[in-house]
């Protein structure tokens, strides 16, 4: 049983309480590791050894801070293959997938914020004659970071490297549900090169230890990605102590299939977007609209797609679709598919928990699900449900699709397939989410901005916007003829 350990002042160590709880392997359902229950004596220790860092820190070079995030990000490039089976384990994703998507992004993710130190746009000049003003960022302090179980390790990266090359000293709590590739990059921190009490790493549970870094004074700031109702409780605690937040939260995110189309291509899209990483991204989309006159046609595809699928062990090179996150995970989005039919929904394919013989016996495996007959405003189609599980409903003219795409509470993305470029403008501009792909899904790009609309969150992540939330900005302004 592997014993993981918190990142504190440069070194791994115990929780001061001692205790521990158990990480169950979602594809078995079996413990395999155990969790530092960490408290407010943890975190008063990291927060101090910050303090003690922080001066020398923010005095150096971004090009300098820039190159120990280049150096972690090679450490866990010639450790690769043991993160993917690390995280692969963890999560219960294909091992393929955590490969391709999880710890490749994570290393980008390092490298790039690494570079981007040196040359992002940080200062402004405004020279008005009689005097001229120029504009400087600092870095903001000691920051919080709270990041979620489906993509461990790239969420993880993606927050704690910005704020390291803007000079923040960061205390970083990844998901109790997928505490160990946290834990693996810890043994690498002072290896790439960062000094004590830089880059902090605390496990437990979120309710605990989260909440206490949230009403933590002399933390400045949180970044959190993760569900809504924790967003908004974090967004609370936060608000007490006026600290800055950057809140990336859940979607119910659409597909608008229109009957030009490129038909392949987008039933193609529409599956990958509805089932990738067992539907627990939060750019997944989960509600397919499909213009009518096609409507037959692309369900009969996209459920043969769907039925395609290769469920099993993710440790297996050939499996697509591997476990849930863990059981409490899998009850949830399996009441979401009860409720579905309780609406009045008819399940096309899947509808059910999947068991495997062997290894993942006791696994949490839900089956691809695709479900129609249910109307744009029922709980189904309203809630975010995080799972492999999408409904069909079709439309017939522009204005309708538009009207159930905006009809949620969320705005985080949305995919439209067409081939009538205006039309494909005039919809992507109509919709209001904080991303929009035309005739592709989750082509993520570092430089541009991350974030949602209403309830999917505040603030954007990103190259640009995640080094200017991390850093404060000062206008100085000087008289010529003084
Ligand atoms: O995530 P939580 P949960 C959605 C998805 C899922 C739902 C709940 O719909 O079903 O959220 O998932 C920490 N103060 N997403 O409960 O609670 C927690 O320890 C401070 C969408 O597993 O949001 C973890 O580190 N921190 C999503 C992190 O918050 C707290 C990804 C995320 O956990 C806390 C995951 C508290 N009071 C779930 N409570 C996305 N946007 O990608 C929990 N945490």
């Amino acid at each position: 049983m592997i014993k993981i350990q918190n990142f504190i002042d440069g070194k791994l160590v115990a929780p001061a309480s001692g205790t521990y709880f158990e990480n169950i392997e979602p594809a078995t359902g079996k413990p395999y590791s155990h969790v530092p229950e960490s408290d407010r004596t943890d975190l008063d220790l990291a927060v101090a050894a910050a303090k003690r860092a922080l001066p020398a820190w923010r005095a150096l070079s971004a090009v300098e801070r820039g190159a120990k995030l280049i150096k972690l990000s090679e450490l866990i490039h010639a450790r690769f293959e043991e993160f993917a089976r690390a995280e692969s384990i963890d999560t219960g994703k294909p091992i393929t997938l955590a490969r391709a998507t999880d710890i490749t992004r994570a290393v980008g993710n390092l490298k790039g914020f690494g570079e981007a130190g040196s040359h992002w746009p940080s200062t402004q000049t405004f020279d008005k004659g009689t005097f001229v003003s120029h504009t400087e960022r600092s870095p903001i302090g000691i920051v919080g970071i709270i990041s979620p179980w489906n993509l461990p390790l790239l969420l993880f990266t993606w927050k704690t490297a910005p704020a390291l090359v803007t000079g923040t000293c960061v205390i970083a709590k990844p998901s109790e549900v997928t505490p160990m590739t946290a834990f693996l990059l810890s043994q690498l921190i002072s290896e790439a090169g960062f000094p004590a009490g830089v880059f902090n790493i605390l496990h437990g549970h979120g309710g605990g230890i989260g909440a206490a870094m949230t009403d933590h004074p002399d933390i400045t700031a949180i970044s959190f990605t993760g569900g809504t109702a924790t967003g908004l409780q974090i967004y609370q605690g936060a608000a007490k102590h006026l600290k800055k937040v950057s809140l990336e939260l859940g979607g119910k995110n659409p597909t608008i299939i229109f009957a030009d189309a490129d038909f392949d291509k987008a039933v193609e899209g529409a599956a990958a977007a509805a089932f990738t990483n067992q539907g627990q991204v939060c750019l997944c989309g989960s509600r397919i609209l499909i213009e009518a006159s096609i409507y037959e046609k692309f369900k009969t595809a996209l459920v043969e797609k769907t039925r395609a699928i290769t469920i099993g062990d993710p440790l297996d090179e050939t499996t697509a679709h591997g476990a849930t996150v863990s059981k409490a995970h899998m009850e949830k989005v399996l009441g979401y598919i009860d409720l579905a039919k309780q609406e009045g929904g008819n399940i096309l394919v899947g509808g059910k928990r999947r068991m495997i013989d062997g290894r993942c016996m006791d696994g949490y495996f839900i089956e691809p699900t695709l479900i129609e007959g249910l109307p744009a405003s029922c709980r189904t189609n309203l809630e975010e449900i995080f799972g492999p599980v999408a409904t069909l409903i079709p439309f017939t003219t522009e204005e309708e699709a538009l009207a159930i795409a905006n009809g949620t509470q969320y705005g985080l993305a949305a995919s439209v397939w067409t081939l009538d470029s205006a039309k494909a403008a005039r919809v992507a501009s109509r919709i209001e989410s904080g991303i929009v792909w035309q005739n592709c899904w989750n082509i993520r790009d570092i430089d541009t901005p991350f974030g949602g609309m209403k309830k999917s969150g505040i603030g954007r992540e990103g190259k640009q916007r995640a080094m200017e939330f991390f850093t404060d900005e000062k206008t100085i302004t000087i008289w010529k003829n003084a």
